[in-house]
Order: C-alpha cells, then structure tokens, then sequence
C-alpha cells in the first residue's frame, strides 16, 4: 500500500490546551506522525510526499471565508504584537449573533472555532494544508487505480467542518478525499469513522447528501467530546435522509461489542454498495489511550482491518487520532497489514 505523508505536519506544534484545569501540551503532538512513519517504513511500505493540489481544492468541502480565516489567523495575531498559539475565549451560544463575523481576531476565534482546545500556531496552517494535500494524494492514487492507499495526516481533520474547527482539526482530509474520489468517476462513496471520537465534522459536511453515506462507530457523545453530535438519532436531513449512521458505545467497550458494531457498519455500508470507501483512521480506541475509554487491544487492530477489506471496494485510508504516541505506530501499521492480508 503506498503512503503519502509530508514533514511540514510539525510545523503544527507548540499548542497547549486546557486539561484537568491546566494549560498543558495538546495529546495531538507532532511525534504521533513520526511513530506512525516509522511502523508503516517497518511494515515495507513507499511512502511519498503530497502532490501540490492548489488551495481551491479546499473549498469543494470548506467555506471560502472560513479558508482564508485559517490562513491569515496567526498572521493577525502577530501584527497585534502577539505571538505563541491562539485559542478563542468567547463563542457565539444559544441567543447570540451567528450572522456577523467579528472584524477582530478574538472574535473571528470564537465565531469559527467549537472548542478552546484546538490551538492555532505559526505553522498551523503550512501543517493542515499538507496534511489536506496528503489526503487528496490518496484520493487520486486510488482514481488512477491503485486498490488502497494510506494517508498519514497530522493534524487529523475528522471534527472539522465546512466552516468550524475544533477537535485538533483544521481542514477536513477525510471529506476533501472523499469528495476528490466523487468528482473523479466515483457516484457512491462510503465514509467508516472508527475513530474514538465522533465524526462531528464529517457528518456536518455530508448530512444532506445521499451520494456520500457517512457510518461513525465512537464513545456515547453524552460523556464524550465532541458532546454535541453522534446520537445515534441524528440519520441525515433532507436527501440525505438515512445517510448517516451513528453507532455510539459505552465506556469500557471491548473487541466483542465493538466488533459487532463494525459488522453492523460493514453491512450498512455495503448495502449502500459503495463505488469507494474512505475509512476515519484513528486508534484511540485503544487500550493504552489516555484520553479515550474502549478497551481494543493491539491484536484487535490487524482483525479490524481485514473486516474492512471484505468490502472489496477501492479504499482510501486518513489519519485521524490516536495519543498513546508509543503503540500508535503499531496500532495503525497492524489495521492497514490486516486489510492487506484480508
Ligand atoms: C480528536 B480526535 C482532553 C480533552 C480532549 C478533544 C479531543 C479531540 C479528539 N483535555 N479534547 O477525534 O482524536
Ligand atoms: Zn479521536
């Protein structure tokens, strides 16, 4: 399986967020992607840097002004006389003003962000807009016929939205490659977030949509971020009415529940016979995680990736979480070794 991954992630680093009343250095750090690397480098595969897609490609799944936002953030912050990372303080709740963007920084903070825990840097934006170029280098791999493809993304991107950030997410990869695999000859695509965490930022951009079917397999919102989206209620609007498929899990979930929700997923999805399959990699349903509550062991993960390759349909794999930075090498190395062998 080829891999696409460009150094520039760390150019995203230096963040802190607040964790248990302290600012602290954010759980997503750069080291995550070079454990990664160097377990998919073990595992044999070629790993090649990002094709050089032009920034408009963004907007096919993002907001124009929430682009440039991203791009011009810390620029404004700097000429304020301000420097270190960014986080917003103030956000537009129940009966407040979601029609007007601040003209200030501060307020443009809140106004796109949903968390205090997503930290803008210097190198922000180089890192996203890399890690958005090493999904739509996938994407186009598998257009061009490869069976699979690996997108070593950081920062990951599944919590973003078409105009919101949060999550440690920027830029949507999962969605941006997804909708690259839609405008180059693929009509259905199926998206399957295993990430521990719910998909908020996927489900958003594709929730009235019927040529995308969007499957999330997460801990229950109602103790775990992001809180506010992945009820298992929430099945899509307008024509993208059943489009969506939510499958939360309780605190403590093991392989066997767990697998019985995949196989669930699994069976939605090809139902929906998909002509693609963009899988939401993130591990932090692992054990050892130390933000995250399921109880998957490492072998568990190589069984996870030979029941996505029952699907038998080309697959695009991004990056999402994944904090137990020691075995997260091991863990997404073991998921794309069992599709393989599957
Ligand atoms: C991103 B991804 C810890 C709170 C956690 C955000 C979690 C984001 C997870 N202080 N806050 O889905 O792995
Ligand atoms: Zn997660």
């Amino acid at each position: 399986m080829k891999v696409v991954h460009s150094p520039l992630h760390a150019r995203h680093d230096g963040g802190k967020e607040l964790h248990r009343g302290e600012l602290v250095p954010c759980f997503e750090m750069p080291v995550r992607a070079d454990y990664i690397l160097k377990a998919v480098q073990r595992a044999g595969f070629e790993v090649t840097e990002p094709r050089p897609f032009a920034e408009d490609s963004l907007l096919r799944v993002h907001d124009a002004g929430f682009v440039d936002f991203l791009r011009t953030a810390h620029t404004e912050w700097r000429a304020l006389g301000k420097d270190g990372f960014m986080l917003p303080g103030a956000f537009p709740a129940r009966g407040m003003r979601r029609d007007h963007i601040p003209a200030g920084i501060n307020g443009k903070l809140g106004y796109y962000a949903f968390d205090s825990g997503t930290p803008i840097v210097e190198g922000t934006w180089d890192a996203a807009l890399a890690a958005a170029r090493c999904a739509l280098t996938a994407a186009s791999w598998v257009a061009e016929g490869n069976k699979s493809a690996y997108a070593l993304c950081r920062p990951p991107g599944h919590h973003a939205g078409h105009s919101m950030y949060g999550g440690y997410c920027f830029l949507n990869n999962a969605a941006l490659a997804t909708q690259y695999l839609r405008d180059h000859g693929f009509a259905r695509v199926a998206v399957l977030d295993v990430d521990y965490h719910h998909g908020n930022g996927t489900q958003d951009i594709f929730w009235e949509r019927s040529d995308v079917l969007f499957v999330s397999i997460h801990g229950n919102p109602d103790t775990e971020y992001p809180y506010f989206l992945g009820y298992a209620d929430e099945r899509g609007a307008g024509a993208g009415e059943g489009y969506t498929l939510n499958l939360p899990l309780p605190h403590g979930t093991t392989w066997d529940t767990y697998s019985t929700a995949l196989d669930a997923a699994m069976d939605t999805i090809g139902r929906f016979t998909p002509d693609a399959f963009v899988v939401s990699l993130g591990v932090d349903t692992y054990e050892g995680d130390p933000i995250s509550h399921f109880k998957l062991a490492a072998g568990h993960f190589p069984l996870m990736g030979r029941r996505l390759a029952e699907l038998k349909v080309p697959t695009v794999f991004v990056q999402e979480g994944g904090y137990a930075v020691e075995d997260i090498g091991t863990n997404v190395a073991g998921v794309l070794e069992g599709f393989l062998r599957g």
